[in-house]
């Protein structure tokens, strides 16, 4: 498959056990897998790379068993080690080129960008798809920066011949203004995790893209 379809999905999930409402990871990925998303990240940010790689393990082969993409955040070994669908990096992390050169031409490499020059860095590197963002104001991420806006986003998206998953601040009440700047897949860490009924907001969303 062209690996830019996948990012024709209208969901990318993001794992935050620490905002799961007292849930492990495990349960939250089995509620969004149920649920139909299709693509899922591991985002950890306060546990040991033992803990990492026990749970990555498990969730690899879950997602795998749901058709599901499997990504995981910051650390290329852990997604080598666990056979992961992809690794995503951000601006602080191992340089596309070098994380190319460690996994293989398999592997997804997703790259953050939130500048119009990162951008462009990355529609010029190896990396299969951008996270531009944030887009809205976010708790989630202390070191997030000012939203970009959707402006930005629009304009990114117009120039990227490379698929773009949006981020930050995305919700049931904006998801809408995010696709119409031409951008499907909306990246949710915190309208996800944090619900106490995951398939009902995943379904909720739905409905609400549905409808446009
Ligand atoms: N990168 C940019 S904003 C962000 C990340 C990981 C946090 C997104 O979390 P939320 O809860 O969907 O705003
Ligand atoms: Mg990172």
């Amino acid at each position: 498959m062209d690996k830019s379809s996948y990012f024709q999905t209208d969901i990318y999930a993001i794992t935050c056990e620490a905002l799961s409402a007292g849930r492990n990871n495990i349960e939250v990925v089995q509620q969004l897998l149920a649920a139909g998303v299709k693509i899922v990240q591991y985002r950890e940010k306060e546990k040991s790379k033992r803990e990492k790689y026990e749970q990555c393990l498990l969730l690899s082969k879950m997602c795998k068993e749901a058709k599901a993409l499997f990504i995981v955040n910051d650390d290329v070994d852990l997604a080598l080690a666990v056979q992961a669908d992809g690794v995503h990096v951000g601006q602080g992390d191992l340089p596309v080129e070098v994380v190319r050169k460690l996994v293989g031409m398999e592997m997804l490499i997703g790259v953050s960008a939130s500048s119009l020059a990162e951008a462009e860095a990355a529609a010029a590197s190896d990396a299969d798809y951008l996270g531009v963002g944030p887009v809205f104001g976010t708790n989630t991420k202390g070191d997030a920066g000012e939203p970009v806006g959707l402006d930005f986003l629009a304009l990114v998206a117009a120039r990227s011949v490379k698929p773009i998953v949006a981020i930050g601040g995305i919700n049931e009440n904006n998801i809408l203004a995010v696709r119409n700047c031409g951008v499907p897949c909306a990246a949710m860490i915190s309208a996800l995790v944090s619900k106490k009924d995951i398939i009902g907001q995943v379904s909720a969303i739905r409905k609400i893209i549905n409808k446009q």
